[in-house]
C-alpha cells in the first residue's frame, strides 16, 4: 500500500512525518500528478494561506488530478487549510480559486468576543459514525486556524463533525474514501494518533465504535503550557535553566534544571497541553550556527505530539564571512526540525519601534515575513515587561494600570516597559503600544511574561494580564509567577488569558500539570 504525503515545502509538514513515522508507516513523497492519481492513500497537510496553497498545486499541476481523484472518492485526507481548499474560495484570499468540490466560501471568524485565531483544544460534535473515528472517546483536539467551513456551504451527506468557537463550523468533512479535518490529529496527542491510524490502516483493520450520542456545543479549553528555558551551562552543555527574575546562576553556576528532550518528554506525557522551548541567550548566539538548538527541536519532536513553539534569536544577522541571513530562514529551520510556532523575543521590539518611527509596514520585519509565509498563527511574540511606577496617570505619556501592588515609594501606578535581550535593556515602548502594534503587523499569538513576576511563585500578574488583553484580539498565553494550582485558577476567573505558562511549579515537581487542571476544572472552567 502507497502512503503519499503532499508536501509542497511551503511550511512545517514535519509534525505529520513524526505522527506517520511514530504510528509505523513509511510513505512517498507526491512529486508528480500522476502520484496524486495512482497513491493508494494521500495525506495532505496543508500549510499557509489558502491563496498560497492554491498557487503551489497549481503551480505544480496537482489541482486537476486532486479534484479527480476526490470527486471519485479515492483515499484522501486534507487537514487544516487542505479542508479549507475543497470550496470554491475563501475569504482570506478573495479572487483565487479553490478545489471547488464544494460551492460555497471559506469565512473569516467572526470578530467579537473570542481570540482570533482559534489556538487551542477544542471538541467536535460527530454526526455520525465514521471508522476514522474508531475508538474515539471525545477528546478534545487542536485547532488552529483564522478561517472556518461554514455549515451553509457544506453539503448535507459530507459533514461529518461540528465545533463552536463564536460560531459552529464544519471540523470534519467526509464522503467515501474522502476526509478533510480542520483539527490537526499529528498535534492532537494519542486521541489523534488514533484517528490518523484509522486512516492509515487498511479498512478492514477498523472496529466500528459504537453509536455515540452527540455532545452539546462544544467547548474551547483553558491551555497549560510547560516553559523550558534553555541555554548552554559553563561546561557547554544544553540545560534548562530557571531563573528569579529572568536572573539564571545561582552562587555563579547557571542552574541545571534537567535535560530538555527528557523534560519535554515529561511534559507530554504529564498532559501539558503545549510546550515551549525558548532559547533564552539566543540573542548572543545566532541559531542556525547553533545547531544543538535545532538538534535538540528534532529530538523533541519525534516523541511529542502536541504544539511545539521555539524562541530566542529569531532574526536578521550577517555572520563573520559577510554573509547575511533573514529572520524567515531562521525560521525556517526551526520550523523544518518540527516547531509548530516560533516565537520573537527582542526582534519584535525592533520591528515595532521602526513601524512606530516611520508610521507604515515595511513588510520586512521579522513579524511581518514570517506570518505572511507560515501564517499569524505560526507567528508568536514573546514580550518581556516590567513595571515602572509613577505617581499619576498624568506623569508619562505611556499607558498606565492604577495598581492594587503600590511601588517603593507608595506610587499608585505603574506601565510595563518592554525589554529586549531578556531584560537586560529597557525601550521607551510601553506593554500596550507593543501588543497592538505587534497585532497589527501580523502576529497570532503574545507570550506575556513579567520578569517582576518570573520565578517568584507569587501568583500571575494579573494587571498586566487585564490590560494587554483588552488591547489585542489575538490569544495571549499568560506566564510568570506561578506558584499553585490555584494562581492557575485565579488567573482564568479574573483575567480573559487563553492559556497559563509555567516553569519552575513543574521542574521542580511543586505542582503537577494534572493538579493544574484538575484545579481549573473544578473551578468551572474548560481543561483538556
Ligand atoms: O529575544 O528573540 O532572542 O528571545 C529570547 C527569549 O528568551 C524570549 O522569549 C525571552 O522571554 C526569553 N528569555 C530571555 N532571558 C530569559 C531569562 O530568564 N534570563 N526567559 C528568558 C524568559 C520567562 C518565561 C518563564 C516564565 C515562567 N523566561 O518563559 O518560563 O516566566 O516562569 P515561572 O513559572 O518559573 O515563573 P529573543
Amino acid at each position: 500500500m502507497t502512503i503519499a504525503l503532499l508536501d509542497y515545502g511551503a511550511g512545517n509538514v514535519r509534525s505529520i512525518r513524526n505522527a506517520v513515522q511514530k504510528l509505523g508507516f513509511s510513505f512517498t513523497e507526491i512529486s508528480s500528478a500522476e502520484d496524486i492519481l495512482t497513491a493508494d492513500k494521500v495525506l495532505f497537510p496543508g500549510v499557509g494561506s489558502f491563496g498560497l496553497v492554491m498557487a503551489e498545486l497549481r503551480k505544480r499541476g496537482y489541482a486537476e488530478p486532486l479534484r479527480q481523484r476526490i470527486v471519485a472518492g479515492k483515499p484522501f485526507l486534507g487537514i487544516c487549510v487542505a479542508l479549507q481548499v475543497l470550496y470554491a474560495g475563501s475569504e482570506e484570499s478573495p479572487g483565487v480559486a479553490g478545489l471547488g468540490i464544494f460551492p460555497g466560501q471559506v469565512r473569516r471568524f467572526p470578530a467579537g468576543e473570542k481570540a482570533v485565531p482559534q489556538i487551542g483544544w477544542n471538541g467536535i460534535q460527530l454526526l455520525r459514525n465514521s471508522p476514522l473515528f474508531a475508538g474515539y472517546q471525545g477528546e478534545k483536539l487542536y485547532f488552529v486556524h483564522s478561517y472556518l467551513a461554514p455549515l451553509a456551504a457544506t453539503p448535507d451527506n459530507w459533514q461529518l463533525a461540528h465545533t463552536d468557537y463564536g460560531c459552529q463550523f464544519v471540523s470534519a468533512v467526509e464522503n467515501g474514501g474522502v476526509a478533510a479535518f480542520q483539527f490537526h490529529p499529528e498535534k492532537s496527542g494519542a486521541a489523534g494518533l488514533n484517528i490518523l491510524q484509522n486512516y492509515l490502516q487498511k479498512k478492514e483493520e477498523i472496529t466500528l465504535s459504537l453509536k455515540r450520542p452527540v455532545p452539546a456545543a462544544t467547548k474551547m479549553a483553558k491551555r497549560i503550557i510547560a516553559c523550558l528555558d534553555v541555554r548552554s551551562n559553563d561546561a557547554g552543555d544544553l540545560v534548562v535553566t530557571k531563573g528569579d527574575q529572568y536572573a539564571v546562576r545561582a552562587e555563579g553556576e547557571v542552574r541545571n534544571l534537567g535535560k530538555p528532550v527528557a523534560l519535554a518528554r515529561r511534559y507530554y506525557d504529564e498532559g501539558a497541553d503545549e510546550i515551549t522551548l525558548l532559547n533564552i541567550t539566543g540573542f548572543r548566539n545566532f541559531p542556525l550556527q547553533d545547531q544543538p538548538m535545532i538538534d535538540l527541536l528534532e529530538e523533541c519532536s519525534k516523541n511529542i505530539f502536541v504544539p511545539l513553539t521555539i524562541g530566542g534569536g529569531i532574526r536578521g544577522f550577517v555572520d563573520t564571512t559577510g554573509r547575511s541571513y533573514s529572520a524567515l530562514a531562521v525560521a525556517a529551520a526551526y520550523f523544518r526540525a518540527g516547531a509548530d510556532k516560533i516565537s520573537i523575543g527582542s526582534d519584535a521590539v525592533n520591528a515595532v519601534e521602526e513601524f512606530l518611527r516611520s508610521g507604515r509596514k515595511s513588510g520586512s520585519s521579522s513579524i511581518e515575513q514570517i506570518s505572511a509565509v507560515y501564517g499569524a498563527q505560526a507567528v508568536v511574540v514573546s514580550v518581556d515587561p516590567r513595571r515602572v511606577y509613577v505617581d499619576s496617570a498624568d506623569a508619562t505619556p505611556h499607558a498606565t494600570v492604577k495598581t492594587a501592588v503600590p511601588g517603593p515609594n507608595g506610587e499608585e501606578y505603574c506601565w510595563y516597559q518592554c525589554t529586549v535581550k531578556g531584560g537586560r535593556e529597557g525601550r521607551d515602548l510601553d506593554v500596550v503600544q507593543f501588543v497592538v502594534a505587534c497585532e497589527q503587523l501580523g502576529a497570532g499569538e503574545i507570550l506575556l511574561n513579567c520578569i517582576d513576576r518570573d520565578g517568584t511563585g507569587s501568583g500571575f500578574e494579573l494587571e498586566l494580564i487585564t490590560q494587554v488583553k483588552a488591547a489585542v484580539s489575538i490569544p495571549v498565553i499568560a506566564s510568570s509567577g506561578a506558584g499553585s494550582a490555584a494562581h492557575f485558577v485565579e488567573l482564568f476567573t479574573k483575567t480573559a488569558a487563553d492559556a497559563g505558562l509555567a516553569a519552575g511549579i513543574f521542574h521542580r515537581r511543586q505542582t503537577g500539570i494534572d493538579e493544574v487542571k484538575a484545579a481549573v476544572s473544578v473551578a468551572g472552567l474548560e481543561v483538556r
